[in-house]
């Protein structure tokens, strides 16, 4: 009965709201009622919320789309950066460059998420690794801000993978020289701020570090 109201309230306004119009059919009708006429998303704690989205994950093995986050990864790393989000390599066309930056945007549901970046040097000069996170376009996280851990030596199998447990992980420091850098700063990372990080403030011991961002939406 309270169900049947939901959806006739979502139909009577469907032009309030068009997060749901990829939705057909009863899918429709659930993700209105969730995201438009009750606005679950501001408004977690009302009653009919849990049974809607249940029933559209249900019907649809998915998230209504006002439950979707758009992440996006910006990053680099002098000289090598390898990137992972929830465990599954992501492909950077600048991956070896350390003066361009990759972008990288996906779509993820609530919960707990973890990007993993490996930072490698090829012995010049010195080492750094940077990075910002928005969601749905707004700064979230960046290095330097603390959220981030690092790992000084090979953390073990899996542990670009989400749960992998960073007891003992560190935060990065921030490099305290970035003067070798000069003003050679990474595009789209410009002006950003992120800060150039690495397992020590020295940022001369070169080699690799491991990086973990986990973080919930
Ligand atoms: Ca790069
Ligand atoms: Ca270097």
């Amino acid at each position: 009965m309270l169900l049947s109201f939901v959806l006739a309230a979502a139909m009577a306004n469907p032009s309030d709201c068009d997060i749901c119009d990829d939705a057909q059919g009863a899918a429709f009708g659930l993700c209105n009622a969730y995201c438009c006429a009750i606005d679950c998303v501001a408004d977690p704690a009302h009653p009919s919320c849990e049974t809607l989205l249940d029933n559209y994950l249900d019907l649809t093995g998915e998230y209504p789309a006002c439950e979707v986050f758009e992440v996006t990864v910006t990053a680099t790393a002098d000289d090598r950066l390898d990137l992972w989000i929830d465990g599954a390599p992501v492909s950077l066309p600048n991956g070896n460059a350390w003066s361009r930056s990759d972008a990288v945007t996906v779509e993820l549901n609530p919960g707990w998420h973890t990007i993993a970046a490996k930072g490698t040097d090829v012995a010049r000069v010195i080492s750094g690794f940077r990075a910002e996170v928005d969601i749905d376009g707004t700064l979230a996280y960046a290095t330097g801000d603390g959220s981030w851990t690092v790992y000084p030596t090979y953390p073990g199998a899996g542990w670009e993978q989400p749960g992998y447990p960073t007891a003992g992980w560190n935060t990065p420091s921030v490099c305290a020289d970035a003067s070798p850098w000069g003003t050679y700063w990474p595009t789209l990372l410009s002006g950003g701020p992120s800060k150039w990080v690495w397992d020590t403030a020295n940022c001369r011991t070169l080699g690799q570090a491991w990086f973990r961002l986990d973080f919930e939406l």
